[in-house]
């Protein structure tokens, strides 16, 4: 019996109160209860991971009208308001107890003050509305990486998400007979507008709960600030880690393929815009997962697990020619939610997607036509930048054997890939594990890409493309990093840069270029290419990258190519060391190994300026 019996049993039918009560879980019973007494919804359905819930939830999504049918099968369509279409960090914060500090850095208020102003938003916000209780799992079930998570939302867009994206876990909450080592995430899209999207903006808040693994989130509904398994989860995981001493990372997860049916696991961290999906889906490799990754050490191995089972992916520019298995799936049916593209006549389209485009539709700016001027006063795409498929991997032909492995996959690489026109080359290793945390990982920028910004773009910094999601202070963070897998055999590092361009402002690389790159560190971690050692890193050979660029491009790859891609530019790399350097002495935890490595860097790029020039080429290195 549960004290909570009365109140339930106004709320819950039968076999949602047996779904719950079975699982004898305390903590979870209080999280419900408070809910229901907090948000005031009409009725509460609680879901396990039979199919026939999996079906309600999706049914309920399109009772709801969060999402429309498009014509073919499988598919749906879901529009955010036109003000909440990406995530947003300003309204997202860190619930600080007393005396608990995270370095300036990370967006905090204080507990009490923020419990009282999200509640207060959140107070009979479900009124005439059926609060979803669901159940998922983070990592992969049955494993040393599954973390049980218990959602409550009033949206059927959320919960339906999170079915694609997310391994069930009511299972799960089963075999942790009333543990109350779980994540809660709260969520109600607030008071709506007639087209059913959220409207009190300014109210919009996203707050993590540290002292007690909980997310409250209100006035949202794009699924990065909503669907609490996915970034805000991250939060909640990368503290988990910390205490336990494991890592919990924005990464992809890869398998990539060399010489006689060999295959080596890479991760990779690129802040958004610099290839990341692109890389975990690169023709000929297998994915594993393209966002959240988890790394453990299992029998002595650094071993890592995706976190999702599905892909939030960008649609815009996914087209037949450049991802041909993503745009196979988002073409033929089976289940597939569009978010903020434009749909016409049941048919969704969007920027880049290579097909003749219609001039009018619907999209999240609700009836459009071509040249239509949004309130900022600029002509609104056909589709919104940050518009979005989702999709379980399932579907994928290119999906790993050992993707739902509960063991993980042992890692061998790791790439981190950065976005600037003139700095890095194409591809290098670092020399060891602390010079490739530091000098590149913890060195990551991304260049803005703003049409406004100019030849050169501002450059911003984020650490593993973790820094917005970041819920330890930096320093620790790095710390955790370099001591991660101390005493067993270490992935290789290696630093990637697909947007380096001539003084003409060419790009120097094709879009495919990539896969040469990966192939090469493939080869690297075996000892199957050599290298040339340069000041940041050890350099490709010549002879080795055209032969790949034959094997796998069937491209001819000419010196001329090779020396104008990989000559070192010292004084560009000079000045993001200054950058870098700048950041880390800002941060007042930043470990004294960061700034050791980053000194040797600049020692290496002084000595080679002043024997050779500015602009070495990697022949006369
Ligand atoms: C990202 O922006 O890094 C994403 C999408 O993966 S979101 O869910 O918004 O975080
Ligand atoms: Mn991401």
């Amino acid at each position: 019996m549960t004290q909570y019996a009365e109140l339930f049993a106004s709320k819950l039918d039968k076999i949602s109160l047996e779904k719950l009560l079975a699982l004898k879980n305390a903590k979870l019973e209080s999280f419900l209860a408070d809910a229901i007494e907090l948000c005031q919804p009409a009725k509460v359905v609680v879901f396990d991971d039979s199919q026939a819930d999996i079906a309600r939830i999706r049914q309920l999504a399109l009772e709801n009208h969060e999402e429309a049918p498009l014509s073919t099968p499988g598919h749906t369509i879901h529009f955010d308001s036109a003000s909440d279409l990406a995530r947003d960090p300003k309204a997202t914060k860190y619930l600080l107890p007393p005396g608990v500090t995270l370095g300036k850095s990370l967006n905090a208020t204080g507990r009490e003050e923020g419990l009282a102003e999200i509640r207060g938003y959140l107070k009979g916000s479900m009124k005439d509305r059926t609060m979803i209780l669901c159940f998922l799992s983070l990592g992969p079930t049955e494993s040393q990486f599954s973390i049980p998570c218990a959602q409550i939302t009033d949206s059927g867009y959320v919960a339906h998400s999170e079915m694609l994206l997310y391994r069930p876990g009511y299972a799960q909450f089963r075999r942790i007979s009333g543990s109350g080592d779980f994540f809660r995430f709260l969520h109600s899209a607030g008071r709506v507008g007639p087209d059913l999207t959220s409207i009190d903006h300014d109210k919009r808040r996203i707050y993590i709960d540290i002292a007690e693994d909980m997310v409250y989130t209100v006035n949202t509904q794009y699924a990065g600030n909503t669907v609490g398994l996915k970034k805000l989860a991250l939060r909640l995981a990368i503290r988990k880690a910390d205490r336990e001493g494991w890592l919990a990372e924005h990464m992809f997860l890869m398998g990539v393929k060399g010489p006689n049916g060999r295959k080596t696991y890479f991760s990779g961290a690129y802040p958004s815009a610099c290839g990341k999906t692109s890389t975990a889906m690169v023709p000929g490799e297998t994915i594993i997962g393209d966002d959240l990754a988890y790394f453990k050490i299992i029998d002595g191995q650094i071993r890592a697990a995706n976190v999702e089972k599905g892909i939030f992916g960008i649609v815009e520019d996914v087209n037949a020619k450049d991802d041909p298995v993503i745009w196979n799936v988002l073409n033929n049916p089976g289940e597939v939610i569009f978010s903020n593209v434009l749909v016409k006549d049941g048919k969704p389209y969007w920027a880049g997607m290579g097909v003749p485009t219609p001039t009018e539709g619907k999209n999240s700016h609700g009836q459009w036509t071509q040249g239509k001027i949004g309130p900022n006063g600029k002509v609104i795409p056909i589709s919104d930048k940050n518009a979005r498929y989702t999709i379980s991997l399932s579907y994928l032909a290119n999906l790993d054997e050992q993707a739902n492995n509960p063991k993980g996959v042992a890692i061998e690489g790791i790439f981190y890939g950065g976005r600037d026109s003139d700095t890095w080359v194409p591809v290098q290793e670092s020399f060891d594990w602390a010079h490739g945390i530091v000098c590149y990982g913890a060195s990551l920028e991304s260049e803005s890409t703003g049409a406004t910004i100019g030849a050169t773009g501002v450059r911003n910094f984020d650490v593993m493309s973790i820094l917005q999601f970041l819920a330890i202070p930096v320093g620790k963070y790095v710390q955790n990093n370099l001591d991660f897998g101390k005493t067993v055999k270490r992935p290789r590092i290696f630093a990637t840069n697909y947007f380096l361009k001539n003084k003409q402002g060419q790009y120097l690389n094709g879009k495919l270029d990539k896969s040469v790159w990966i192939k090469w560190a493939e080869m690297r971690v075996h000892g199957d290419a050599d290298a040339i050692e340069g000041p940041t890193g050890n350099l490709p050979k010549y002879e080795d990258l055209a032969k790949l660029f034959k094997q796998v491009l069937k491209k001819d790859y000419t010196r001329q190519q090779y020396v104008e891609q990989f000559t070192v530019r010292i004084p560009e790399n000079l000045a993001k060391l200054d950058r870098i350097e700048k950041v880390y002495r800002e941060i007042t935890d930043t470990p004294a190994e960061v700034f050791k490595n980053l000194s040797a860097q600049r020692q290496r790029l002084l000595e080679l300026q002043k024997a050779k020039g500015d602009h070495v080429s990697p022949m006369d290195l």
